[in-house]
């Protein structure tokens, strides 16, 4: 994470400066620039007479606004976007790749980012099971390069021409459009079971990593097999990787089920806040290389998109950094009408023949002549390349350069030939050899379905593990017909016993026969998102609980040593306003939030400050105990000083202290000092346990909360 102002002073920004229009000054005017008086009432005939057609201001109002929607994007239609920068730390991909943005140090190419959720609507709620979008706009000086990728390295389907069933079968079913932005539900389960090719990325989907804490604690995965090609022409393929340098966290699912109700906006809020507050979210990009003569050294094809490579196999390789440091002026005008096409390439980077991508390659500008209304939507602002922009694509709607010139056509005299064909820095489309018959046929290596799974399965920790089973029995306890239930846990056999055993447990199901006892065990650590935890508690949220009488002393100096370590606390209260302190002073302690508005599931972790009837208050106050029961049953760290250990003692979340003694048994850190006596060692435990995220060893079934 980077903090500091935001970096607009770069060529994207410059541009789009031409088109903001500052609204919180100058005369309201009608869309022709006329200044209007009174936009309250409608011409009419007497005060209370009919409305005139001739009153042109109203009906271009209605008119505009009867206009004002646009088709959502029919997937991904939810997301939120940053713009930013991107820079390599070195050259050395450069012996790889032509692509200047990739290999120049000294070159900073501005970005657009875009996070989405994939099935829900655009206004469906953040926090769903869902794999999430991760698209990349590089407006680099050889044109645009989009990355258009997601959370999860693999995908559902092999073949672009399953794509519409997929996503017909998670979206809301078509009978009665239930239900909205989840997958739990009949007809996505009767396309797994009947599809064992999505199973890799399903294991995924009921993982922890398809409910992330936050856009800026995710992976990114290009999933496709590119190519990188280097200034012979020579190819190398290439698989793009995404790394946050807050780590990889997650929230649990009885956490994302509420908070869709309290803030259905947690994900975008989340980003949002961040970068408006400076502090900058960053992401290291990485590169899996293969030579092209090893194209067929794995036991899977490469231009399988329901595969990935372990980095144990081929390694990550670190080339530069991306920084989210601006958020857009105007969501519809910026996030709404990016549009991200895998086809979008720059010099040094094709594709690949990975059935999944070809058909991408057609869809996206698809979509996007209907969603964006027309062949100019390359023009819209957030679209515009940095370079510029030449050719005899004319007319169409919403047209919005004024080409010169008289002749609209290659090749020309009249224009003098131009504008010229480039022999320098043209894209030339890698020379692939291309041959055999037209078939509509998959190819041998791709109908393996189970060891990729089972290697995920077998890659995870206990908590993950335990989070996967709890998932297939959410889903699979959601879908009413049987035969679809029992079809997945068959499947789940084949990928490994103990995992169908325990989903068919959960589900009260027979353990299935084990057919085929697999052999094969592979493991790769790095896919256990404990693997990459990062460090510290920068922009982590402690929600503090104080009440009239707070312990004011002892409070500004833990929030002193955590705010120094980056984490932001909140303080809440049964009202808003202030409380008064400890004390008769006349000292009050503002409340940032009443605990009316909140919950504990909007936050990191809880502190309790101490201050005697400040605890005797929130003692007797059920929201406020709930609120400690609730983030201790979802594992977060829960700290007490003074008088608020004793409350985490009373409700039974701490064993009895000597005095002042500072213990951190379970992720509760309590010490009985107060006031200037509260140790340093205190925010230091509370922080140790604040960054390992969650306290997976905690036992929380039993807390009633
Ligand atoms: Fe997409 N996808 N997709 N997809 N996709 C779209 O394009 C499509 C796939 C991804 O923030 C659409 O402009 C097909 C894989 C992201 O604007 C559409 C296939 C991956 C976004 C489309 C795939 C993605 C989209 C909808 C299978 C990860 C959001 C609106 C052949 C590598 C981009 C739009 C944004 C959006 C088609 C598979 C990622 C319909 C046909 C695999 C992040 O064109």
């Amino acid at each position: 994470m980077v903090t500091g102002t935001a970096g607009d002073s770069n060529d994207k920004q410059r541009q789009l400066d031409s088109a903001r229009v500052d609204r919180e000054q100058g005369y309201l005017t009608t869309q022709q620039g006329v200044r209007v008086d009174s936009t309250d009432d409608a011409v009419k005939v007497g005060e209370r007479g009919p409305t005139l057609l001739e009153d042109f201001h109203a009906r271009e109002k209605i008119t505009h606004f009867d206009h004002e929607r646009i088709p959502e994007r029919v997937v991904h239609a939810r997301g939120a976007g940053a713009y930013g920068h991107f820079r390599p730390y070195a050259d050395w991909l450069g012996r790889f790749t032509t692509a200047r943005f990739l290999t120049d140090p000294t070159v900073r190419t501005p970005v657009f980012v875009r996070f989405s959720t994939v099935a829900g609507s655009r206004g469906s709620a953040d926090t769903v099971r869902d794999v999430r979008g991760f698209a990349t706009k590089f407006y680099t000086t050889e044109g645009n390069y989009d990355l258009v990728g997601n959370n999860f390295p693999v995908f559902f389907i092999q073949d672009g021409i399953k794509f519409p069933d997929f996503v017909h079968a998670v979206k809301p079913e078509p009978h009665n459009e239930i239900p909205q932005a989840a997958s739990a539900h009949d007809t996505l389960w009767d396309f797994v079971g009947l599809q064992p090719e999505t199973l890799h990325a399903i294991m995924w989907l009921m993982s922890d990593r398809a409910l992330p804490r936050s856009y800026r604690m995710m992976q990114g995965f290009g999933v496709h097999t590119f190519r990188l090609i280097d200034a012979d022409g020579q190819g190398t393929f290439v698989k793009f990787h995404w790394k946050p340098k807050l780590g990889v966290h997650s929230l649990l699912w009885d956490e994302c089920q509420q908070i869709a109700g309290h803030d259905p906006d947690f994900n975008r809020r989340d980003l949002w806040d961040n970068i408006a507050a400076g502090q900058f979210p960053e992401w290291e990009l990485g590169v899996q290389l293969i030579p092209e003569h090893r194209e067929f050294d794995f036991d899977f094809d490469l231009l399988d998109a329901t595969k990935l490579i372990p980095e144990e196999q081929i390694p990550v390789r670190p080339v530069g950094s991306m920084v989210l440091d601006r958020n857009p002026d105007n969501f519809f005008a910026e996030t709404e009408q990016v549009a991200f096409h895998t086809a979008n390439l720059v010099p040094g980077i094709d594709f690949t023949d990975d059935p999944l991508l070809q058909l991408r390659n057609f869809s996206y500008l698809d979509t996007q002549l209907i969603r964006l209304g027309g062949p100019n939507f390359a023009q819209l602002p957030i679209n515009r390349p940095v370079t510029d922009v030449r050719n005899h694509q004319q007319d169409g709607y919403g047209q919005h350069t004024i080409p010169r010139g008289q002749a609209a056509y290659t090749k020309n005299a009249i224009g003098g030939g131009c504008p010229a064909l480039a022999e320098e820095g043209a894209f030339r489309h890698y020379p692939e050899p291309l041959y055999g018959a037209s078939v509509r046929a998959r190819a041998e290596k791709f109908r393996e379905y189970y060891r990729q799974p089972r290697m995920f399965w077998r890659s995870m920790s206990e908590p993950e593990a335990d989070h996967i089973v709890a998932a297939f029995a959410f889903e699979l306890g959601k879908v009413t017909r049987p035969v679809i239930r029992a079809r997945v846990v068959e499947h789940l056999a084949r990928i490994d016993a103990d995992l169908a055993g325990r989903v068919a447990t959960e589900l009260g199901l027979p353990a299935p026969a084990v057919r085929d006892k697999p052999t094969d065990a592979t493991m790769s650590p790095a896919l256990s998102q404990l693997s990459v935890s990062g460090e510290g508690i920068a922009t982590r949220k402690i929600a503090v609980l104080i009440a009239g009488g707070v312990d004011a002393e002892g409070l500004r100096r833990v929030r002193a040593q955590l705010t120094a370590r980056g984490a932001v606390l909140e303080t809440l209260a049964a009202h808003g306003g202030s409380v008064p302190a400890q004390g008769s002073d006349g000292e009050t302690v503002t409340v940032d939030r009443s605990l009316a508005t909140v919950s504990s599931v909007l936050y990191d972790g809880v502190l309790v400050p101490g201050g005697r009837a400040a605890v005797d208050a929130l003692s007797g106050d059920g929201p406020a105990v709930h609120f400690v029961l609730e983030a201790f049953k979802h594992a977060k760290p829960i700290g007490g000083f003074g008088a608020g250990a004793a409350l985490l003692r009373v409700v039974g979340l701490t064993p009895e202290l000597p005095d002042a003694e500072l213990s951190a048994t379970n992720g509760v850190v309590v010490t009985s000092a107060f006031g200037r006596d509260v140790p340093g060692r205190f925010a230091d435990a509370f922080a140790e346990v604040l960054a390992h995220h969650r306290v997976w060893r905690r036992a929380t079934h039993a807390v009633p909360a």
